[in-house]
């Protein structure tokens, strides 16, 4: 492959940007979107009450889907049993016995929402901030609290790509546009709207827990959205709140025609501020969606409340 070039040259330097858009000190980016008619509109996707929740678990026995270089989850237990019966533990008035544990996480290691300040170029993170607000042992600027402090809630569409190619997952690196989303959206008779969170299904984290770990990560890069600038002007053109899909970086990881590393994190996220919620199983939510036709639902999300982090674990709740 040529020489990669650097994410400005790959962009432009006139990208699609919504900095600004919601004044200098805004923080949760395309979420703004996601006013209260939006979610009355989320509320009018409910149906029979169908309730499914999103997350993987962590600490699987299979291990954890993470991004090269990261680790799942490391728990360890605190209090137990054997502690209280070696007389080691704590005592209680009353002979009361609990069991506690800690964990040692990467909050980017399990099903997670991005802070808006996560990836950035050119020393410049969302809205414009200087990327030195991510030093100093915190990010003092787009962490994900924001985010967390207001939730997201909103009408989802789930678009089954691995359905729509008739696969059980898609391949490592296998691309797809917006389309393709389209198009699988009309074959599932039912349309992305403006405003809507988009979900997409590719099958790679069932592929995960379906296959030996050292195959998973063997030459690794997950299928998903390819960045043009088209696609960028789709996000911003339908005021797409919230990408949501079921792989570890929402987008095929490296742009197959430049090389580039998640140009999307960029383009979306940096750019846009579109909020990405990535290792969401939507296997589930799918075969509902399948069984009975309907695509749409109300979703809702919360990631973890934690000061100055660079994304947060988090259980999506979605409703139908
Ligand atoms: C990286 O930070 C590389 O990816 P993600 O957004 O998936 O955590």
């Amino acid at each position: 492959m040529a020489d990669v070039p650097s994410m400005r040259e790959l962009l432009g330097d006139n990208p699609p940007q919504n900095w600004g858009k919601w004044g200098p000190d805004d923080e949760v980016g395309s979420l703004n979107y996601l006013d209260a008619a939006q979610v009355l509109r989320g509320v009018g996707s409910v149906r029979d009450g169908q309730v499914f929740t999103l997350q993987c678990p962590m600490g699987h026995p299979h291990g954890d889907p993470v991004f090269p270089g990261r680790e799942g989850i490391k728990r360890e237990m605190v209090w137990d049993q054997e502690l209280f019966d070696s007389g080691n533990g704590p005592s209680f008035p009353g002979g009361l016995r609990a069991s506690d544990d800690k964990a040692e996480i990467f909050l980017q290691g399990s099903s997670q929402y991005d802070a808006l300040g996560h990836a950035w170029y050119d020393d410049t993170i969302w809205n414009g901030r200087s990327a030195d607000t991510t030093n100093g042992g915190g990010m003092s600027w787009a962490s994900v609290l924001p985010i967390a402090n207001r939730g997201i809630a909103g009408r989802g569409v789930l678009i089954d790509m691995a359905r729509h190619r008739g696969k059980e997952w898609l391949d490592k690196g296998e691309t797809f546009t917006h389309h393709d989303l389209e198009e699988a959206a009309s074959r599932q008779g039912t349309s992305i709207e403006d405003r809507d969170i988009v979900c997409i299904r590719t099958g790679f984290l069932k592929y995960f827990y379906a296959t030996p770990t050292d195959e998973f990560y063997e030459g690794f890069v997950e299928p998903g959205l390819t960045y043009s600038r088209e696609l960028v002007e789709w996000f911003q053109d339908k005021e797409i709140p919230n990408l949501v899909t079921d792989t570890i970086a929402n987008e095929v990881t490296s742009d197959p025609e430049s090389g580039v590393l998640l140009p999307l994190h960029a383009s979306l996220l940096r750019n846009l501020g579109v909020s990405l919620a990535e290792i969401i199983w939507l296997d589930d939510l799918a075969d509902a969606c399948a069984a009975d036709g309907r695509w749409d639902f109300l979703y809702t999300a919360a990631p973890l409340k934690i000061h100055e982090a660079t994304g947060a674990p988090v259980n999506p709740v979605v409703i139908r």
